[in-house]
């Protein structure tokens, strides 16, 4: 634990545990409340922080985590638990050979445990079949970064974002997705009036708020964007001659096919779905701009042909040499805090440690010495779709799943759910006893997590960065590192996991990215091989790579224009703009397209817990054009089965320009915990790109149809209540109550008597106000306790139920007036101005009516405005497109 004590308050400098910007933050405990604010020496968030950020002390307390291994359900004492994983395991490999044993592991890992667990597989074990959740997110990366450079390596520092004239942003929502970035290039826009900002992206997102530019391209066509690109700036004369005739290869193949393959502009426009105005603005202005930075994320990744796409964004900055220079480069920003650094240690299955490869011999070698190992993995593992295939083709046969929730986050999602359930033996090991893969586990083992867990994370700027811990993890959690090495020790490693800390694992990680590298691998952290406590304490964050010569690590990479290709030059790749691979039908017409909401973490284990994040969005959702709407009968708030060639979910619709026509988006959180069936992964087609694996979370063919219910509803409750056997529910946690949306297919004969058995309401002393309207098939009821509201229930035959949020405000208060008594049934205060509305401004609750009023009524005209009247949107500032939005929504 690293703690300073200032003012009595004791002070814990780590990283924020979620997305890829990797931000420094400080943890302040005072007496038993923990708070969290940036931290302003942090060097990539500068003290700035998110929403997600700002609420992670509502996710620190132990409601909900795993306390105790278990077999079988049964609680067990450590030992037995590692004993039987080892003696599976060991079974397994006797009996099936080497291949017949897996584990999938987590880009939320520290590098400690991440090193060690392929230290284990490839190393001990002997077979790579060790893949992450990385897989679905940055592998595509992985693959176009070896084909250009020869390594994958990302050249720039976000210092870029702020010495740049024009910022591309691809596929990326950085508004929601990577938020102290957007705030970073606001502020930048702000310092700097030339910048500008390009967002390609098919849908209107967020981070429109700041886009001079936004191109609402076609689903999958940003090669031909790309390649039309490439054939404009070289017709400008925007090569760098210099540049390629000493430093590129492969320009003439590369040029070629774009010629051939993206046509002239109108032909670009038409496929692009934009105008010929529009490409020309941007082409004209990525021309005219020395200093571009291209962004690019999920929107690129994750498709049937990603690693393509990267590199037609990759061959435009080779081109005109716009690499390796301050304000320049193709920037990929990573998702998950640790999916740099799990490249780093080798964490796919087609990987080595420290950036070696697995397919080189002395690579081999240099990493089987290192590790004194019996055997060293000599060919790729299972992909993480290949490899629940293989569980189910009865090729794996015991799996370990560690610091990921696959039974939501893989597509064809229901297959891998019947991998999970037909494996024979499933370990999983996380930080909390209730997620849809635990649920099917055999053995459960319980993590320590973010505040409890110590050790190193890289991030998307190539900076590690230290977690730290400040509390004691419940139970009998430990730290993943931990369990790992006492497994393998059981197996008969037990020398060569006998760790005391992750220092130790640390060092010798760094030790082996030096190992007879001298400049020839990009990855070389050796300056820390020989670090000691104190250092690791103190560690200071550093961008790799950091070695003897570059003590103070590495801002940019390719300054002196040598790459790691065996001739020292980049690649550029000729690259065939590709379909999706299940394009849409008539019986399947809209692309289904799906990704993340500003204020949930993936599959919602953490964020979900905190209820200033849940009321942002509180409900599985999908996005519609308002067109399709009406094509497909679908009307606002309706609930919508949408069904794919893969499986069905039920949503609520939320109609929406935002979307284009012809596609529709769906967040990818919602899973068996939260919702009845809103697993957005049961209806994401299983196709993957050739190179990497990645799978095509972006489209899928699916259709819509209005589910017709007989009642729709809703109950707030004090208590959690298991509402499992309604036909719809949604559950959502606010503060001081629990929120279900709930609706049925058939309605009860007797909804007093329902409403009591749903409430679990039975007791006799307390009040309970109930009104009902037979013919109209109304019913709402509200149970009081002493004199505060204890639950609600509110039921029609149609959508028409009163807004929740004044309801919701009520849990707040100890006791309920005469006034607020008499309207409750109505579901609306008596006067308007009492409704905040939906939340907009997660940290300070501010709703949406309060603002709307305020701007109104006090003549807010400025983001400014709206800060200083209600703090709206001053501390994390995540809310500030949608404070945008309500401006331009009473203009
Ligand atoms: N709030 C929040 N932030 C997160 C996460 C989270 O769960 N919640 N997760 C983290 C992780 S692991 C990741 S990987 C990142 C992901 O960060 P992002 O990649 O920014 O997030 P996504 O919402 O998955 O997808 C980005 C955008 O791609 C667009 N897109 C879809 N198809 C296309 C296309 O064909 N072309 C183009 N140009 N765009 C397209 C989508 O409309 C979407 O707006 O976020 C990280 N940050
Ligand atoms: N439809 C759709 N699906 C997607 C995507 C998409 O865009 N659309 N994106 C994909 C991407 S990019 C990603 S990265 C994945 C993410 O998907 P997952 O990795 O499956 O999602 P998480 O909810 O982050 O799962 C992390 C798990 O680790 C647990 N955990 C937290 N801390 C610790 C710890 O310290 N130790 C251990 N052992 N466990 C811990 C959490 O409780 C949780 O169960 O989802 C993918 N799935
Ligand atoms: S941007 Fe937000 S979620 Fe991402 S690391 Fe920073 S504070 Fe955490
Ligand atoms: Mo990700």
């Amino acid at each position: 634990m690293s703690i300073k004590v200032e003012n009595e308050v004791e002070l814990t400098k780590t990283t924020c545990p979620y997305c890829g910007v990797g931000c420094g933050i400080v943890v302040s405990k005072d007496q038993n409340e923990y708070k969290v604010r940036g931290n302003p020496d942090h060097p990539s968030n500068l003290g700035r922080i998110c929403s997600k950020g700002a609420a992670l002390a509502d996710t620190l307390d132990d409601e909900g985590r795993m306390l105790q291994p278990q077999i079988n359900g049964m609680e067990v004492p450590w030992d037995d638990a590692l004993e039987l994983i080892a003696q599976r395991f060991q079974y397994s490999i006797d009996k099936f050979g080497r291949d017949s044993v897996a584990m999938y592991v987590s880009g939320q890992l520290l590098t400690e445990d991440y090193y060690v667990a392929n230290k284990l597989m490839k190393g001990f074990i002997g077979n790579a079949n060790i893949d992450t959740n990385s897989r679905l997110c940055m592998s595509s990366v992985v693959a176009a970064q070896k084909r250009a450079y020869g390594s994958d390596s990302v050249p720039c520092s976000y210092e870029d974002l702020e010495r740049t004239n024009l910022i591309v942003i691809v596929g990326s929502n950085t508004a929601w997705c990577h938020p102290v970035i957007f705030q970073r290039i606001r502020q930048a826009k702000k310092d700097n009036p030339g910048l500008q900002v390009v967002i390609i992206d098919p849908r209107k997102t967020a981070s429109c708020d700041i886009a001079d530019i936004h191109l609402a391209i076609n689903s999958g066509k940003d090669p031909v964007l790309f390649n039309g690109l490439l054939s404009y700036l070289n017709d400008q004369g925007e090569i760098n001659k210099l540049f390629t005739d000493n430093c590129v290869d492969g320009l003439e193949s590369t040029l070629e096919s774009a010629y051939e393959s993206s046509g002239d502009i109108d032909e670009v426009a038409k496929i692009c779905g934009l105008s010929k105005e529009q490409i020309e603005d941007f082409y004209a202005l990525f021309a005219r701009k020395e200093k571009v930075v291209t962004l690019f994320s999920q929107g690129i990744n994750q498709s049937s042909s990603g690693t393509d796409k990267i590199n037609a964004i990759i061959n435009c900055h080779l081109l005109s040499g716009r690499i390796g220079r301050p304000g320049m480069g193709a920037f990929s920003l990573t998702g998950q805090p640790n999916a740099m650094g799990g490249r780093e240690v080798g964490g796919l299955c087609n990987q080595l440690t420290a950036h070696m490869d697995l397919e080189n011999a002395s690579h081999r070698e240099l990493v089987q010495q290192h590790w004194q190992s019996p055997f060293i993995a000599d060919k790729a593992g299972y992909k993480a779709v290949d490899l629940f295939d293989a569980i189910l083709d009865d090729k794996i046969k015991a799996l370990w799943v560690i610091g990921t929730n696959p039974a939501v986050s893989m597509p064809d999602n229901n297959r891998v759910r019947e991998a999970l359930s037909h494996c024979e033996f499933l370990v999983v090991q996380d930080c909390m006893q209730s997620t849809d893969t635990t649920d099917l586990g055999h053995v459960l083992l319980p993590a320590s997590t973010w505040g409890e867990r110590d050790g190193m994370v890289t991030n998307s700027e190539r900076r590690l960065s230290r977690q730290r811990s400040f509390r004691d993890a419940p139970g009998e959690a430990l730290p993943d590192w931990k369990v790992i090495s006492l497994v393998a020790g059981k197996m008969g490693f037990e020398s060569e996991f006998n760790y005391e800390s992750p220092l130790e694992i640390f060092k010798e990680f760094a030790a082996l990215s030096g190992k007879e590298n001298n400049g020839t691998r990009d990855f070389d952290i050796s300056l820390y091989s020989d670090l000691d406590e104190k250092g690791y304490e103190q560690f200071i964050p550093t961008q790799w790579p950091v070695t003897f010569n570059q003590l103070n690590g590495t801002k940019r990479l390719f300054e002196n224009g040598r790459f790691f290709t065996d001739s020292g030059k980049a690649r550029m790749i000729p690259v065939i703009p590709q379909g999706p691979a299940n394009p849409v039908t008539e019986q399947y017409p809209l692309i289904l397209n799906s990704g993340r909401i500003r204020d949930q973490w993936h599959t919602m284990t953490r964020t979900g817990k905190s209820p200033k994040l849940s009321t942002h969005i509180s409900e599985a959702y999908i996005q519609i054009h308002p067109e399709d709407a009406g094509k497909y009968n679908i009307v606002a708030e309706n609930l919508v089965n949408v069904s794919s060639r893969w499986g069905e979910v039920t949503v609520r619709a939320c109609i929406s320009d935002e979307v284009p026509e012809g596609m529709v988006f769906m967040p990818m959180h919602w899973n068996d915990q939260y919702a009845s069936n809103a697993v957005t992964g049961k209806l994401v087609n299983p196709d993957r790109d050739p190179y990497s694996g990645q799978p095509e979370f972006k489209h899928t063919p699916v259709s819509i149809k209005a589910a017709k219910k007989s009642w729709y509803g809703f109950l707030l409750s004090r208590r959690q209540l298991d509402l499992s056997t309604q036909d719809y529910w949604n559950l959502n946690k606010g503060h001081h109550l629990w929120r279900y949306e709930i609706a049925g297919n058939d309605t009860p004969d007797n909804w007093a008597e329902n409403a009591r058995n749903l409430l679990c309401a039975h007791e006799e002393n307390v009040s309970w106000m109930e009104y009902f309207d037979p013919s109209a098939k109304r019913y709402r009821a509200a149970r009081i306790v002493g004199e505060s509201l204890e639950s609600c229930i509110f039921i029609s035959p149609d959508q028409h139920l009163p807004n929740r949020d004044w309801l919701m405000a009520l849990f707040d208060k100890q006791s309920l007036n005469d006034k607020e008594k008499a309207f409750l049934l109505s579901g609306r205060p008596g006067e308007a101005g009492d409704d905040a509305g939906a939340s907009v401004c997660a940290c300070f609750g501010v709703g949406r009516n309060t603002i709307l009023k305020a701007i109104k009524e006090d003549k807010l005209d400025s983001i400014d405005a709206i800060g200083k009247a209600l703090q709206a949107g001053t501390n994390c500032g995540s809310c500030i497109p949608e404070l945008t939005a309500l401006l331009n929504e009473k203009s």
